[in-house]
């Protein structure tokens, strides 16, 4: 029999693991970035940076329920400058993925020529969808986004993918990986938390997070839905040569397996890596593997995108 192979391969960065964690979660101080090099996520990924270290939102900034999490953290991070130190000393075999979410097109820039100097990043995440900064998502005006996407790719020739927000309908979908087939892609992340949520503590009759009145990003099981959705329309619509990052409601081997199914290479764990802490990689992995077995798999490759329609038999 073949042996299981739960590795992945993006565009050339090899992931031991097809599992990794999701920006924001657990990945902004030394500690937490030492503490995910030791575990068996596949890649690490950074909390988004700007060029100054930001305090973030007050708290109470993040709530969790049986199903989902609400956050709104405000983007706290320790600034570019650290990100890069601490990632040029590590000493780890693991692809790392900075992610970066400058406040404006000239603060990637920036952060964007600090980075090209670094020998060990694997590859830039652009995080285009914060749900919880400014006004507007970047990614949802189609005029805005597709000149920055012309400013970002001349200037920048490095390994860079981009973390996307939630799309709901067809010709947004269409439309955003019409600008998208445009540039020399690394990859996509479908992605980020559903902006504008509210969860609401019935005997306080209160918001359960202090910051923008209550509204925040959903994450976490009830968002596995549009997570596969957009996966799927992404793989459908995309150039097949952009490889699809998963992320949104994994919690078991189980949800791995659907993501691939449709067409991610390979995986983000957010919420419930916070909920769990570093030994959900563990237990992922194992959980993917034995699903594999049982289903006579021997590699992500046997059924990445091969989701079925429903037919009746
Ligand atoms: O820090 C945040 O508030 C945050 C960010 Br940058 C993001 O991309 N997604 C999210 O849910 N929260």
């Amino acid at each position: 029999m073949k042996e299981i192979d739960i590795s992945s391969n993006i565009k050339g960065i090899q992931l031991s693991s097809c599992i990794m964690n999701a920006s924001g979660v657990l990945c902004q101080t030394k500690s937490e970035l030492k503490n995910l090099m030791k575990s068996s996520s596949g890649g690490i990924v950074t909390k988004s940076c700007t060029i100054k270290s930001r305090v973030g939102n007050l708290e109470p900034r993040y709530f969790e329920w049986k199903t989902g999490s609400i956050n709104s953290m405000g983007l706290p991070n320790l600034g570019i400058d650290f990100y890069l130190n601490f990632l040029e000393k590590s000493n780890t075999d693991k692809p790392l993925f900075l992610s970066i979410s400058g406040l404006s097109l000239e603060e990637n820039y920036l952060i964007l020529q600090k980075s090209s100097f670094s020998s060990k990043l694997s590859a830039i995440e652009l995080n285009l969808s914060c749900p919880n900064i400014g006004e507007n998502i970047l990614c949802y005006d189609f005029h805005k986004i597709s000149d920055y996407l012309d400013k970002i790719f001349h200037i920048y020739k490095k390994p860079l993918g981009i973390k996307l927000p939630p799309f709901f309908e067809d010709s947004h979908f269409r439309k955003m990986a019409s600008i998208l087939n445009k540039y020399p892609l690394f990859f996509v992340t479908c992605i980020n938390s559903l902006p504008n949520g509210i969860v609401i503590d019935i005997h306080k009759e209160t918001v359960v997070i202090k910051p923008n009145q209550g509204f925040g990003g959903i994450g976490g099981k009830m968002i596995k839905p549009f997570s596969l959705a957009n996966i799927r329309k992404f793989y459908t619509y995309l150039r097949k040569d952009i490889p699809i990052i998963g992320c949104g409601g994994i919690s078991s081997g189980k949800d791995v397996f659907e993501h691939i199914l449709c067409g991610a290479s390979a995986v983000q764990v957010g919420t419930k890596f916070m909920n769990e802490g570093i030994s959900v990689f563990d237990r992922l992995n194992q959980e993917f593997f034995n699903l594999l077995k049982k289903k006579k798999y021997s590699s992500v490759n046997d059924f990445k995108g091969k989701l079925k329609n429903f037919n009746k038999i």
